[in-house]
């Protein structure tokens, strides 16, 4: 059986082969899907934040190990989306302008389509107008918003203001590492979660009334 704390360590070493090949080992031994995720590739990814915070780590293997956790993600997403039949809602799913951070946007994503939502994802350093356009275009029940670092989140209130400006029924939904329930309250987000699984929950919860 593949040690998922292996997988973890090689998040951190930016070891992108060894990743993506452990993570198909693992799922083909059947180990639990979220369990490879959570305790593999999030753990690792969250020690390589620390790493960084503290300064042990700098911009180039916070970059290889986000590649690294790419990578095993590739493998995982096919199974995150088991199970879909289109008929939750129809959601747009972006980071906020300024941000290139995308890992979490993409499970979260991916989770709400398993989930039975109809997901476009537009990408990151997204214009508060964008979303608005990409809600529009596509009757969207729902926004989700992401946004990782503490001076784009900042910006999510641009994103709140213009779709309400706009006069749209989609309810918006925010998240990433900075964000907190406080926060989302703070600006008038329809909703937050702290996690993929729990965006689900939120997501449904929202686009029902
Ligand atoms: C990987 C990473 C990168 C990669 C991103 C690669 C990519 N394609 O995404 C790279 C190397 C490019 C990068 C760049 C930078 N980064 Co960076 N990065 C990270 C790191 C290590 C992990 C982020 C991640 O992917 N986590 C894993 C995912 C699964 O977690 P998540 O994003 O939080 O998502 C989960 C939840 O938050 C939630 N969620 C996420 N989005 C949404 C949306 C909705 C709607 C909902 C409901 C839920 C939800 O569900 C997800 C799944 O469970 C974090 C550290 C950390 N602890 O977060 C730093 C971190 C976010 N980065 C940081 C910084 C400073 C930067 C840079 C400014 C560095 C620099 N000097 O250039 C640049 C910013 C560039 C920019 N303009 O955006 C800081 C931010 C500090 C702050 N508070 O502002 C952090 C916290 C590191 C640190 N400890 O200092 N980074």
């Amino acid at each position: 059986m593949v040690d998922l704390i292996k997988i973890k360590e090689n998040v951190i070493k930016g070891e992108v082969d060894e990743v993506r090949d452990m993570v198909k080992k693992a799922v083909d031994e059947g180990q639990e899907v979220k369990k490879i995720l959570d305790e593999g590739l999030i753990s690792g990814i969250s020690i390589v934040g620390d790493k960084y915070e503290s300064g042990e780590f700098f911009l180039p293997e916070m970059v290889i190990a986000a590649t690294a956790m790419k990578e095993g993600l590739k493998v995982l997403s096919p199974f995150l989306l088991r199970g879909d039949i289109k008929t939750a809602g129809t959601v747009i799913m972006g980071t906020a302008k300024g941000d290139i951070h995308d890992i979490g946007k993409t499970i979260v994503g991916t989770m709400l389509e398993g989930a039975g939502f109809t997901v476009t994802d537009i990408g990151v350093d997204v214009e508060p107008d964008k979303f608005v356009e990409a809600a529009k275009e596509n009757d969207a029940d729902l926004i989700g918003v992401s946004a990782l670092l503490t001076t784009t989140m900042m910006g999510m209130e641009d994103i709140i203001k213009a779709v309400r400006g706009a006069g749209l029924k989609a309810k918006v939904m925010i998240g990433g590492a900075s964000v907190t329930q406080e926060f989302a309250d703070e600006i008038g987000a329809d909703g937050y979660a702290p996690d993929a699984p729990s965006a689900v929950g939120k997501a449904k919860e929202l686009v029902k009334g």
